[in-house]
C-alpha cells in the first residue's frame, strides 16, 4: 500500500464516520425530543502532527506504523451538559457499524494536566473493491466547557517548542477545576429550568 491508498482509504472512513455520527444524533433528537449536540467537527491529522505523534511513541517513521495511530481520523462531538456526554457514549455504542475497541474516561478521571474529554477508539467498516475493511477513529465528547479549555490549551501547548512552564501547567490545571465547577452548576441549573418548564 502507498501513502495515497492509505490516505484515500482515512478519507473514506472519515466520511462513513461523519454520516454515521449525524444519523445517530438525528435518530437520538427523534426519540428524544432533545439535541444534545451544540458541534461536531472532524479532521484527519497533518502529516507534522502524524510525524510528531510517531516520534512521542518511539515509533519509525513508516507507513505501517501510521496505521499503528488510532487517531489519525478523529470526530469531536462538543455537547450542553455533563450527562449529554453520557448520552451521546451510549448512542454510539448502540451503533450497528462501528465497534467501539477502547474507551478513555478522563471526565471522571481527568489528566493529570486537568484535561477533561471521553474518548472511544472506534473500528469504522469501510467499502473497497467489493471488500470490507476496518479503519480506526478517535471520538472525542465533551462539553462546551471542556472544549473551551482544551482548544486554549492546545494553543498554549503550541506557543512553547520546549517543556511548558511549571505555572503555566499549574494555572492550567486550576483552571480545569473551575470548568468541572461550572459543569457541575450549568447541570443543576438546567436540571431548575427545566422543572419550571414541567410545571
Ligand atoms: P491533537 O493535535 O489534538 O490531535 P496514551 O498513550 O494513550 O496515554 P495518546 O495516544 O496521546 O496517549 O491518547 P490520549 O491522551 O488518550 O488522547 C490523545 C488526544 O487527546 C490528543 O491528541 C489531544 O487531542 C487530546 N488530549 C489529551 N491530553 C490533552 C491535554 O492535556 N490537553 C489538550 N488540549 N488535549 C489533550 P494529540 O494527537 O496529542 O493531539
Amino acid at each position: 500500500m502507498n501513502k495515497n491508498e492509505l490516505f484515500l482509504k482515512y478519507n473514506f472512513a472519515k466520511k462513513m464516520l461523519e454520516t454515521e455520527i449525524s444519523i445517530l444524533m438525528e435518530e437520538f433528537v427523534f426519540l428524544h425530543g432533545y439535541n444534545p449536540v451544540e458541534h461536531i467537527k472532524s479532521r484527519i491529522k497533518s502529516e507534522a502532527s502524524i510525524i510528531k505523534k510517531l516520534e512521542k511513541k518511539g515509533y519509525e517513521k513508516t507507513l505501517a506504523n501510521i496505521t499503528k495511530i488510532p487517531d489519525i481520523i478523529g470526530i469531536r462531538i462538543v455537547v450542553s451538559f455533563l450527562t449529554d456526554i453520557y448520552d451521546v457514549v451510549a448512542t454510539i455504542k448502540k451503533s450497528k457499524n462501528l465497534i467501539v475497541k477502547k474507551q478513555k474516561n478522563y471526565v471522571e478521571n481527568p489528566k493529570d494536566t486537568g484535561y477533561l474529554s471521553y474518548h472511544l477508539i472506534v473500528a469504522v467498516p469501510i467499502y473497497l473493491a467489493g471488500k470490507t475493511e476496518y479503519v480506526d477513529a478517535e471520538i472525542q465528547i465533551r462539553t462546551i466547557a471542556m472544549d473551551f479549555w482544551a482548544t486554549l490549551d492546545h494553543k498554549i501547548q503550541y506557543k512553547f517548542s520546549n517543556e511548558i512552564p511549571k505555572e503555566i501547567k499549574e494555572q492550567m490545571y486550576e483552571n480545569s477545576l473551575i470548568i468541572r465547577e461550572l459543569d457541575e452548576r450549568m447541570l443543576k441549573l438546567n436540571e431548575a429550568v427545566n422543572s419550571y418548564i414541567k410545571e
